[in-house]
């Protein structure tokens, strides 16, 4: 029988400087985004909305700041990635380690040579690194003075640090994404963006002009990453999820597919290189009027990416009818309506492996090339048992569904890179900031409030991740 996925697909996981390092200030690190964040469910969301109060805010306990302590045990944690057969590791750079206050004009020699060390340790464990330049991780001097990514002159200041780090790893570092779910800034403008908001501000106007910059900006890193390595794979990431119309009434497709055209919307410029005619519409009924240069246009279309990342972990549901909105579901970034043939996780996801199949069609039918699941999982609680073993039957049973869908859309015809769940060692949840939302074959002894050994056990997913793997997605 004919293999469904291709010998050389990368296998692996993935987690993010921000939310795994720790060592907060070592190594002359300046702040990023998070390291002023409290955990915990509603004051991580109050914190993340009001930046400007945040900075002014002292809570007891920020849990970025020892994470799980990547930064001190990465060769042990590569070491458990080995053993389950990881081609590659996704993770990021943090740009604060590399420039601290963002502005520097020569980057800080100790933040790289960590890097060096990790990205060498991987090589040296024959898994690929794959590295996103800029996860939720402004650096939190580049808020405070220029106000983040609503300003052209974090466009100067990210190519400078792209063009580092394309130098320092060239021949090392082959595949690299420009800004993690840059649609994020959207929806989470202080961590997608950097961005705070004065009294008044046109908000939409502020986010689409971040967004503007960054595009701009993640063109010109495609640019610079080409030319001092053709041999670079970059891409762009989009937090991804199909959204469905709530009902057949042509006014809910309507709005579904508006709902889908904002995510697109990103990746229209990123990979078509000009921005989707739609959005002339769009921008002038929110009253948007955007600082967009000739010169600007020209990157644009002379940098486009050459793979898609994406994150999914549910499909999204809209109505067209205001009374039907009002059931929508606390929570999420995205916002959405309970779908009634779905099952939700306990922090009230939907679960809907169908929709990844869904989702890759409608990105390789869009764009045409190659994609990467960069993202995929279930975040739950898990329960250590007296002999010490984690039995996460529901963690398999999700990554099981997904991976069979995954195959279908191979199957279906989209070509794939790799797959790379998320928190393949758990690690701080974005959203909220705890440790108990844990998505990791590996379990990391911590709690929310930071108490633990930061100790590493193998869960059951753990060795039938590696069987996955060693039999190329062939037995599940
Ligand atoms: P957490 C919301 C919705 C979809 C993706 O999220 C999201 C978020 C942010 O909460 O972000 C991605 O940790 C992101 C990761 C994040 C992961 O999803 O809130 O790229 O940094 O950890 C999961 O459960």
């Amino acid at each position: 029988m004919k293999k469904i996925i291709p010998e050389n697909f990368l296998w692996g996981g993935a987690v993010a400087a921000n939310q795994c390092e720790g060592a907060y200030l070592e190594g002359g690190k300046g702040l990023s985004p998070v390291d002023i964040l409290p955990g915990g469910i509603p004051v991580r969301k109050e914190a993340l909305a009001d930046v400007r109060k945040t900075i002014e805010t002292t809570y007891d306990y920020y849990p970025s700041h020892v994470s799980i302590d990547f930064f001190h045990r990465y060769k042990e944690d590569i070491k458990l990635f080995k053993e389950m057969g990881f081609k590659c590791l996704r993770t990021s750079i943090c740009w604060a380690r590399v420039f601290p206050n963002g502005d520097d004009l020569e980057p800080n020699e100790e933040g790289l040579k960590f890097y060096d060390s990790l990205i060498d340790e991987l090589i040296k464990n024959g898994i690929e690194p794959v590295i996103t330049i800029n996860h939720f991780d402004t650096p939190l001097e580049l808020t405070k003075k220029y106000g983040g990514w609503k300003n052209r002159k974090l466009i100067e200041f990210y190519t400078r640090y792209c063009e580092v780090l394309f130098n320092r790893y060239k021949g090392k570092v082959k595949y690299w994404m420009t800004f993690n779910e840059i649609n994020m800034i959207l929806h989470i403008p202080s961590f997608g963006g950097g961005l705070v908001f004065e009294d008044g501000e046109n908000r939409e106007q502020c986010m689409y002009q971040g967004a503007h910059y960054q595009l701009v900006a993640s063109a010109l890193a495609t640019k610079i990453g080409h030319e001092i390595d053709p041999e670079n794979m970059i891409g762009c990431m989009l937090a991804a999820g199909t959204v469905y119309p709530n009902t057949c009434h042509p006014n809910d497709i309507l709005i579904a597919q508006a709902a889908n055209r904002e995510n697109y919307f990103f990746i229209d410029v990123q990979s078509k290189g000009e921005y989707p005619r739609y959005s002339e519409r769009l921008f002038e009924e929110m009253g948007i009027k955007l600082d967009i240069t000739d010169e600007d246009r020209k990157i644009l279309k002379q940098n486009t990416v050459d793979y898609i990342g994406f994150s999914y972990y549910s499909s999204r549901l809209k109505s067209a009818d205001p009374e039907v909105m009002k059931n929508i579901k606390p929570g999420n970034a995205f916002k959405t309506l309970g779908n009634p043939y779905l099952k939700e996780s306990e922090w009230g996801w939907t679960i809907d492996p169908v929709g990844l199949r869904v989702t890759m069609n409608d990105l390789y039918d869009r764009y045409g090339k190659p994609l990467f699941i960069v993202e995929n999982g279930l975040g739950a609680v898990d329960k250590v048992e007296a002999d010490g073993s984690i039995n996460d039957d529901y963690r398999i049973e999700y990554l099981k569904l997904h991976i069979e869908q995954m195959k279908e859309g191979i199957k279906d015809g989209v070509e794939l890179i790799g797959y790379t769940p998320w928190g393949c060692i758990d690690l701080v949840s974005a959203g909220t900031g705890q440790m108990s939302k844990r998505y990791g074959f590996i379990y990391v002894d911590k709690d929310d409030n930071g108490v633990g050994t930061l100790e590493r056990s193998r869960k059951k997913s753990f060795y039938w991740y590696k069987d996955v793997i060693s039999a190329n997605g062939e037995n599940l």
